[in-house]
């Protein structure tokens, strides 16, 4: 989408902290980071958020996680959060889905 700034990070349009990138997937440091380890891994395909995932195009939900493990294994993060939110309540302030790994300090539950 041309308007959408993580389709935009994605393609390397707006510069970002790139942890990993594939044909698939882009992984990048928060700007705000709400613990030690706070990246982002998004899809290179727009999809609004959990909301917008169908048959059609749930695999890229599957390699996400994929490589949300391989990565926080390879920086051995052996406790960490994946989190996604989903509509303004719930506290998405990005429309394309993303999901937040959170690593380096203790958590609470529930979360706020
Ligand atoms: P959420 O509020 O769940 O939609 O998360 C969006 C996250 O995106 C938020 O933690 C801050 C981050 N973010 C917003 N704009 C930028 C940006 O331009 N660059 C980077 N690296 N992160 C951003």
């Amino acid at each position: 989408m041309s308007d959408c700034l993580f389709c935009k990070i994605a393609a390397g349009e707006i510069p970002s902290g790139k942890v990993y990138e594939d044909e698939v997937c882009y992984a990048f440091n928060d700007i705000a980071p709400q613990a030690p380890t706070h990246f982002l891994v998004i899809p290179k395909a727009h999809i609004a958020s959990v909301a917008g995932i169908s048959a059609e195009n749930s695999t890229v939900v599957a390699h996400i996680f994929e490589v949300i493990a391989r990565l926080t294994a390879q920086l051995g993060l052996n406790s960490y959060r994946v989190v996604s939110n989903i509509g303004e309540q719930a506290g998405q302030s990005v429309p394309h889905l993303h999901f937040h790994v959170l690593s380096g300090r203790d958590m609470t539950w529930p979360p706020g």
